[in-house]
């Protein structure tokens, strides 16, 4: 199998000429916050299957690329890069500065901030829960995790819902990085079956996001 065929220079796809390569399976969390970026930012793209099912990741070529075997992994041009909140930063600031990158020095790290706290908190208290309830069948599910994920799920969701208060998007008046961020998981949170607490700020902010025709593209596919 040719993973990486003359991918470092630039080439056609699907009529435009594409200098970024894409790796990832079309329903990794990670790997659609950057095909959303993409869509959004009208950045050209080719994305790659990999991981999961169709292999690739535990191969020597993507190793030496990407060593932790894990999607996405961008090349841009022959800059290879990974970690999904690192990639949106660099697309960010290099097609999107004063847009979804915002200029502002505070936005941006009041973005950041968020950014990390979707992967390090609410990632980390919701994957238990997406991984039993989804990944699991159901007579090997660990019930007592579910449920203590859950709590801590719906508890961080609230202190996320209480900063949306008065806001359209997270970081103000404009969708940032930080929005195309939490959607891949938030788009989990609402349509994985459990306890989810009432959240009046985070519905509406999730009704825009989840509104727009390039989350419907890349973000609402079935959860798998
Ligand atoms: N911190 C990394 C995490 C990457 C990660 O865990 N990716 C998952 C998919 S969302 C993965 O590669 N899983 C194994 C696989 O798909 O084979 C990032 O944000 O890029």
């Amino acid at each position: 199998m040719h993973l990486l065929p003359n991918l470092s220079k630039p080439h056609s796809f699907n009529g435009d000429i594409v200098m970024l390569k894409i790796w990832g399976r079309a329903n990794s969390s990670n790997l659609k916050k950057v095909t959303w970026f993409c869509e959004e930012a009208g950045v050209p793209y080719e994305r790659i299957d990999a991981g999961m099912s169709f292999g690739v990741v535990n191969t020597p070529e993507y190793r030496r690329m990407n060593p932790n075997g894990l999607v996405p992994t961008i090349d841009d041009d022959g800059f290879v890069l990974w970690e999904s909140n690192a990639i949106l930063r660099y697309l960010g600031a290099k097609h999107s500065a004063g847009k979804l990158w915002p200029a502002d020095l505070k936005v941006r790290a009041d973005g950041d901030r968020w950014m990390d706290w979707c992967s390090l908190t609410l990632w980390s208290a919701f994957r238990p829960v997406f991984w039993g309830m989804v990944r699991t069948p159901e007579a090997q599910r660990n019930a007592k995790e579910i449920e203590d994920s859950s709590k801590k799920a719906a508890e961080v969701l609230g202190h996320f819902d209480a900063a949306l208060a008065g806001r359209q998007y997270i970081t103000g008046d404009q969708m940032s990085l930080a929005d195309l961020c939490f959607g891949p998981v938030v788009y989990l949170v609402n349509n994985v079956q459990w306890k989810r607490p009432a959240l009046a700020n985070y519905d509406a902010w999730y009704a825009r996001l989840a509104a727009r025709p390039a989350f419907q593209k890349v973000v609402a596919l079935p959860v798998a």
